[in-house]
């Protein structure tokens, strides 16, 4: 299968390859916010907005999840990235009636997912009428209409889907899964499927909660810091402080990576002098060059070794856990030569960085991507659990489980029910709460509305935020369930990819972002979200909107409501949009740890929802009542002779699949996204060369719909010190190459992290 790449707007030709660097941030990253900043906003907005970037009278950075500090804020409490994400939706660019006049949607349709986005923000809803060559303008009340109709005729709730991406706030979150639940299903999938589901998994069987144990403070004050599978430097960039301040109080930090990271290496902090003119602060102690997927087998080593030892903490394994036993047994056996193959480090390697757990007393692990997006994710991060576990690491200062989440908002969104397999808890307080019925029949996640939308079983898409077509698995058969539905909705800022690979009928609702202040009958409004680390706090926008024909998010899922389940509806949609307050005051009432919500959002730092394991060592939410133990037959990851183990993965230049421009700085790549990095070693034994173009085939001989090969055309090969054996390439041009159905066990997550691919040379 072939999907050819939109790329005429972006001439990859001119692409310039250098050497990686060896640090993160410094002046270069300031630079670069600056002027990204002024290229969208102009000076004086640029200014104003960065100066209530992550304040707690300003705006919730759209970046990432990473907490800001209790307490004292510095004056920039923001990062180069968060500055030009800020950037991206503060833009004074603007799409508008001439913009969809001017452009067929079909010219549309083979622009890329930058040029998309550079073109500014959408001023009033627009809609692509049957058989239609243009998006044309449509009054807001047609076009909930429109919606309604669409519901309301299908034959049951379950053949429409609602996606959800993580920037959504937790008001708006929670009105609309209210809204879906009301209206009849649970087909709620969100980027989190996508994401960090392989967490929530391993950590709700283990631990009994699937978030993270540690707070912002346990981290600066950690002896042990190990960072896995992330790209702090780039994604998650305001953690490179709380790296330098755990440093400065004596941690040692292991990176373990396929990638030497830049952000990973040493940091020059721009908030101040030695970071701006000086060498910086050197982070990792211990760089562990590990194979993809390798991270299960590195783990049942140290555990192995750690057992060994005798560094195992008995009093807390015989008071707090269940299933030691079991697990000692199976470690015990374990298999060295396995451990060999899947993570390619020299033995000295895993015992010293065994000796490091050993040797700790608040050790601190921390994950993204490079973890989650396997087949084997969830027994991998169970395996980091039994280590944390065996050394006592959690509800105890300085130490404990650190999922690291992407989007802002994800794990607020979930938190407020945007789930499609929400506890019977959860909803039997949302019927008792508004006096109605929700389904219990769990819904489709991200994986399964692909194939029910393939399959003719869904029809209808309506989208909260997020970039569906360009951010799931299998670029062409995403496309074709898209183009396969009647109706497809995005409610969104910008332009992108899931807007013009549409259903037969189109809508695209434009909406205020967290920069704009949202004035409804009661006043300005606030909102709340929650981050990586639990805690919830106040969000307030303050320049005035792109537009004056958007509405908030809250208010569309209210309109939107009140068409589909009529104004007799028992939920006082109404009310709820004048007036924020009486949302949370309902949340307050339905959502675990949420009580007083009113009150405590309004303290200045907010407030940390409860986590029992860190606040009490209380397990008592698994099926055993303890923190468990598990098991886990050890995977090793095979590739055939010739065959590479490929990895999707970001730039420096882009927040998913909004692309904010075309370098990779810390990588040395510059004005191009088509590029496959691999090991010189791979170069030499598979007969390619540094700066080829060649084409990237995925095989999978499992696909159960028998296509086993997948073809992304012309990358660059750049030459790159990755671990031998496995490559990597930009999401999300290298999508297209992931199976749909090659996902996680349990979490059903996209195998993202590791596809086998060849390399073919173009004729
Ligand atoms: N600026 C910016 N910030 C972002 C985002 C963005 O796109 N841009 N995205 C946001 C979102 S939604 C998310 S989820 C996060 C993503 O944050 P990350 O998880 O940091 O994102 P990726 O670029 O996918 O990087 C994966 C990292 O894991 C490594 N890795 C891959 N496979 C393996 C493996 O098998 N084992 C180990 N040990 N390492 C591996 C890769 O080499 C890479 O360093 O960032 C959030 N923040
Ligand atoms: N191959 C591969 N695929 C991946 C990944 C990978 O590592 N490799 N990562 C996965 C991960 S971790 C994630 S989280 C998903 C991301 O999947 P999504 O969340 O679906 O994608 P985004 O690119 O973050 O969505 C960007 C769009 O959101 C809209 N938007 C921005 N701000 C707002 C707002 O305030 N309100 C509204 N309503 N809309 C807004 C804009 O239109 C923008 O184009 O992708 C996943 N896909
Ligand atoms: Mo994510």
């Amino acid at each position: 299968m072939t999907r050819k790449p939109p790329q005429q707007d972006v001439d990859e030709s001119r692409i310039e390859v250098g050497k990686p660097k060896g640090w993160a941030a410094g002046i270069p990253g300031v630079a670069v916010s600056l002027k990204r900043g002024v290229e969208q906003m102009g000076v004086a907005r640029t200014a104003s907005t960065l100066r209530l970037l992550n304040q707690r009278e300003g705006f919730d950075c759209p970046g990432c999840a990473w907490p800001e500090p209790q307490g004292h804020r510095k004056l920039a409490e923001f990062c180069e990235n968060g500055a030009k994400a800020v950037a991206e939706e503060a833009t004074r660019r603007r799409v508008g009636r001439e913009f969809f006049a001017e452009h067929p949607i079909a010219d549309l349709a083979d622009k890329t997912d930058f040029w998309l986005g550079q073109q500014g923000r959408i001023t009033e809803p627009f809609v692509l009428r049957d058989g239609a060559t243009h998006y044309e303008p449509i009054a807001w009340d047609a076009a909930f209409r429109l919606v309604a109709e669409h519901l309301n005729g299908l034959a049951s709730p379950d053949e429409a889907v609602f996606y959800t991406s993580g920037r959504t706030s937790n008001e708006a979150a929670f009105l609309y899964q209210l809204l879906v639940r009301s209206y009849g299903t649970n087909n709620l999938p969100d980027c989190s499927n996508m994401c960090h589901e392989s967490s929530g998994a391993a950590l709700s069987a283990t631990t009994g909660i699937g978030k993270g144990s540690v707070s912002i403070d346990d981290v600066h004050h950690a002896d042990l810091i190990v960072v896995m599978g992330q790209n702090p430097g780039t994604n998650h960039p305001r953690m490179l402080s709380a790296l330098e301040e755990a440093k400065g109080n004596g941690a040692k930090i292991v990176a373990i990576n396929p990638l030497p990271e830049a952000g990973l290496m040493r940091f020059k902090n721009p908030q101040n002098v030695r970071g701006l003119v000086g060498k910086g602060t050197p982070l990792a102690d211990e760089f562990v060059q590990i194979k993809l997927g390798g991270d299960q087998a590195l783990f049942q080593a140290i555990g192995n070794l750690l057992l060994s030892w005798g560094a195992e903490d008995t009093a807390f394994i015989e008071r707090y856990t269940h299933g030691f036993e079991d697990y000692r047994a199976h470690v015990a056996e374990l298999d060295w030569d396995s451990v060999d193959e899947a993570t390619g480090l020299s033995r000295e390697q895993v015992e010293l960085v065994a000796r490091m757990f050993a040797d700790s007393e608040r050790t601190i692990v921390c994950w993204a991507m490079g973890l989650t997006q396997h087949k084997h994710s969830v027994p991998s991060i169970q395996e980091i659990t039994n280590v944390v576990l065996l050394r006592g690491m959690i509800g105890k200062p300085g130490a404990g489980l650190c999922p690291v989440r992407g989007h802002s908002n994800v794990q607020g969104d979930r938190t407020m029910g945007i789930w499609e397999k929400m506890p019977e808890k959860f909803m039997s307080a949302l019927e008792q709460e508004f006096s109605i019925r929700v389904p219990r029949k769990h819904g489709f996640d991200t994986v399964a509305a692909i194939r029910a939308m393939r399959d003719g079983d869904a029809r209808v898409f309506f989208a909260v935020g997020g970039n569906f077509v360009a951010a799931s698995p299998d670029t062409a058969v995403t496309e074709k369930a898209m183009r396969g539905c009647d109706l497809t909705v995005h409610v969104s800022t910008k332009l992108n990819r899931s807007h013009v690979v549409t259903g037969r009928v189109a809508l695209v609702l434009p909406t205020l972002g967290r920069t704009e202040s949202d004035l409804q009958h009661s006043g300005e409004q606030f909102v709340t979200v929650e981050d990586s680390m639990s805690v919830v706090h106040r969000s307030r926008g303050r320049l005035a909107p792109a537009s004056d024909d958007l509405l908030s998010e809250v208010s569309i899922v209210c309109r939107l409501a009140r068409e589909v389940l009529g104004t007799e509806h028992p939920v006082p949609w109404e009310e709820f949009e004048k007036d924020y307050d009486t949302i949370r005051d309902r949340i307050a009432n339905v959502v675990p740890g949420c009580s007083d919500y009113n009150a405590r959002v309004r303290q200045p730092d907010g407030f940390v929802l409860p986590h029992a394991p860190r606040d009490a060592r209380e397990f008592n939410a698994t099926k055993s009542g303890k923190a468990n133990f598990t098991a886990n037959e050890l995977t090793v990851l095979r590739v055939p002779e010739g065959r590479l183990l490929l990895q999707t993965m970001r730039s420096h230049d882009q927040y998913n699949t909004t692309i904010y421009g075309l370098d990779d700085r810390y990588r040395g790549v510059k004005d191009g996204r088509r590029v496959v990095f691999v090991s010189p070693t791979d170069l030499t034994s598979l007969g390619f060369a540094d700066g080829e173009v060649v084409d990237i085939v995925s095989e999978w001989p499992d696909d159960p719909t028998g296509v086993t090969d997948r073809r992304a055309e012309s990358f660059r090969i750049v030459s790159y010190p990755t671990a031998v054996g496995c490559a990597a390439a930009y999401f999300p041009e290298a999508n297209s190459l992931v199976p749909l159905d090659s996902t996680a066990t349990t979490s059903n997550t996209p195998t993202s992290k590791s596809i086998v691919v060849r390399l073919e040379h173009r004729a």
